[in-house]
């Protein structure tokens, strides 16, 4: 009896790989999309006040969501787009024309820009070591948030302010124009690895604060998701004394 139902369920078995590579055989599987919209990381509603759940909304699903479709629309012309990591991308994105350089920076940026939020309250605060770090490039962490600020402000038009570590293991704030980011091997732009990202496009801020860049900037700077950055701090410092080495 044991024998006949251990038969039947190994014919079971068969049958089903059999199905399976069938299915398998039946034709090319239908193109991936290699690049993935990631979820935001908390409610769309977390960010209040300081960011409300209808622009928290419309530039998750539509601007990072389109930013993220554009870029894989891009791999039938550069198939290696297909398997190559994002963050390595940014690395080499000077041998691709436009549109992976505006989309592939928008995801990248995008990425990063809801996992350096967190709801108020949530941040935490500098490590001692990422303190130490502000402290000698900075002087202490009022004339970062005043530098930071003043780098938000001054991008004319769309773009980004940065925190980044630099190769030399120091601290650094810089801005880059439309999607672009301190990874990028292109010509103008200092380049780090970036501990802190915000977004000054108006989509990011246009529906709250209208043309008040500068309160959304302030009212942003409470939203910093410190133990992120400590996070992105530690392990740049990792790689970048891993490659001296
Ligand atoms: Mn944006």
């Amino acid at each position: 009896m044991a024998l006949t139902s251990f038969l039947r369920f190994l014919r079971v078995c068969c049958l089903a790989g059999l199905v399976g590579l069938a299915l398998l055989a039946a034709g090319p599987r239908p193109a991936a999309a290699a690049y993935v919209l990631p979820p935001l990381p908390y409610p769309v509603e977390a960010l209040a006040p300081s960011i409300d759940a209808t622009t928290m909304t419309i530039h998750h699903d539509r601007h990072h969501a389109a930013y993220v479709a554009n870029l894989n629309a891009r791999i039938a012309d550069h198939p290696e787009l297909d398997t190559l990591p994002l963050e390595e991308l940014q690395g080499r994105i000077s041998r691709y024309p436009a549109a992976v350089r505006n989309n592939g920076g928008g995801h990248y940026n995008h990425a990063l820009f809801w996992r350096v939020m967190a709801p108020p309250g949530q941040g935490g605060t500098p490590s001692p070591e990422l303190e130490a770090a502000i402290s000698a490039a900075f002087g202490s962490p009022e004339a970062l948030q005043q530098r930071f600020a003043q780098a938000a402000a001054e991008r004319f038009g769309s773009g980004w302010a940065w925190l980044i570590l630099r190769p030399d293991g120091g601290l650094a704030i810089t801005s880059t124009a439309n999607q672009d980011n301190p990874l990028m091997d292109l010509p103008g732009i200092e380049r780090g690895t970036p501990l802190l990202g915000l977004d000054v496009w108006e989509h990011a801020y246009y529906l709250n604060y209208q043309n008040r860049r500068p309160d959304y900037i302030a009212a942003w700077w409470s939203l910093v998701n410190w133990n992120e950055v400590n996070r992105r701090f530690a392990e740049g410092l990792k790689t970048s004394s891993a490659s001296e080495s």
